[in-house]
């Protein structure tokens, strides 16, 4: 993701609007670059059309990562999970599995566990598994701004009754501060977990990457736990593969944001004349997605009251994903007051979960 972009870019789901829910505009609050908190605003298109209207004018040209979730794309990046050649899902699946009692091991009881921007909650069920069968004593917090995200998530969590679940739509910074305010208000004892799993964070660019982790830290008593799901580098050929699969699938999530453009602007983009690309960018550390151009072509948006032309071999740049060594990350948490509890690595994936620890003295620097 480049700079400008909200750090809830991955809307896995589409929105409905049956729950509570509390808005708050992080743009509004500068960086981290939020953006909108609003899917309501979202599927109203109209900053959909200001976006695109910017990103297509700029050089390079480019596309928010958040729009690759309209209803296909969402279903496309399930697919995606279940591709051989994508590993993050099931590597982070058998790591929660395996190691969810460590995961939770020293906090005190009971214990308030938050999921930022979870998704159907089957990862976070893995992880309440084991703190379960640990004997820990739980209450489960759920931060999404999608309505969708937070029903699916409430009914995968219904196969734990004892478990007291809440589901906050809202921004991860609301949602945070709501859930502070309540720790205060209702003198909660016990120690919180927040997890952030499925390599999110790989989508924002490192500068946002460290607000995140800022304001994660800056919600957290001493003793808190953050949990981070995260990819890590690996050879070239298997980031790419990742990223441009032999089926077709990664690049048909590519391409449904043009024909999310042609239905939701009227816009013209002809699909046989632009191909996916997924480039590893090594200085910078990111697989990049690109849609190219195959010719030199113009293409008439009229929602978005604009017209682009496109050199032949000119790119929109769609997504970054930024991949991670498993020190480094370790050594970002303890600049910016998490310590590392633990670290357990996929060494065949290549991809770790980490679990830090809230420790006073460095408290909200970035
Ligand atoms: C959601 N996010 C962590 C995925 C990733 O790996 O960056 C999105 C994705 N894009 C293409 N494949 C998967």
């Amino acid at each position: 993701m480049q700079s400008g972009e909200p750090l809830e870019s991955r809307r896995p789901l589409a929105a409905s609007s049956t729950l509570n829910h509390r808005t708050a505009d992080w743009s509004a609050q500068g960086p981290p670059d939020m953006g909108t908190s609003s899917e309501a605003a979202l599927s109203s298109g109209y900053r959909l059309a200001d976006d695109v209207r910017r990103d297509l004018q700029a050089s390079p040209k480019r596309l928010q990562p958040r729009y690759l979730y309209d209803a296909l794309g969402s279903q496309l990046f399930e697919a995606i999970c279940e591709l051989p050649e994508y590993r993050i899902t099931r590597s982070e699946l058998h790591l929660l599995t395996t190691h969810a009692a460590a995961i939770g091991a020293g906090m005190s009881s009971p214990l308030t566990v938050v999921e930022l921007g979870g998704g159907n909650g089957e990862k976070l069920a893995v992880l309440l598994s084991g703190l379960v069968d640990a004997g820990v004593d739980l209450r489960v917090e759920l931060v999404d701004v999608s309505a969708t995200a937070l029903e699916l998530a409430a009914r995968t969590l219904a196969r734990f009754p004892a478990i007291r679940v809440t589901p906050h739509q809202t921004t991860y910074e609301a949602g945070l501060q709501d859930i502070g305010e309540q720790r205060i208000a209702e003198v909660r004892p016990g120690g919180m977990l927040v997890a952030f799993l499925g390599s999110n964070i790989g989508n924002l660019d490192p500068s946002a990457a460290r607000r995140f982790l800022t304001m994660v830290r800056g919600g957290f008593r001493s003793g808190d736990r953050l949990v981070l799901g995260t990819d890590l580098v690996k050879p070239e050929s298997e980031l790419v593969a990742a990223y441009d699969d032999v089926l077709g699938v990664t690049a048909a999530f590519n391409k449904n944001l043009l024909v999310r453009l042609n239905r939701e602007l009227g816009a013209n983009f002809d699909l046989d004349r632009f191909a996916h690309r997924a480039v590893w960018n090594a200085a910078e550390s990111r697989v990049e997605m690109h849609l190219e151009s195959l010719r030199a072509q113009t293409v008439s948006i009229p929602g978005a009251d604009c017209a682009v032309a496109f050199a032949a071999g000119e790119s929109i740049w769609t997504e970054s994903s930024y991949k991670y060594e498993s020190a480094a990350l370790v050594a970002l948490g303890a600049e910016l007051g998490l310590a590392r509890h633990d670290q357990w690595v996929d060494e065949d994936a290549h991809f770790a979960v980490t679990a830090f620890n809230a420790v006073d003295g460095l408290r909200g620097q970035s």
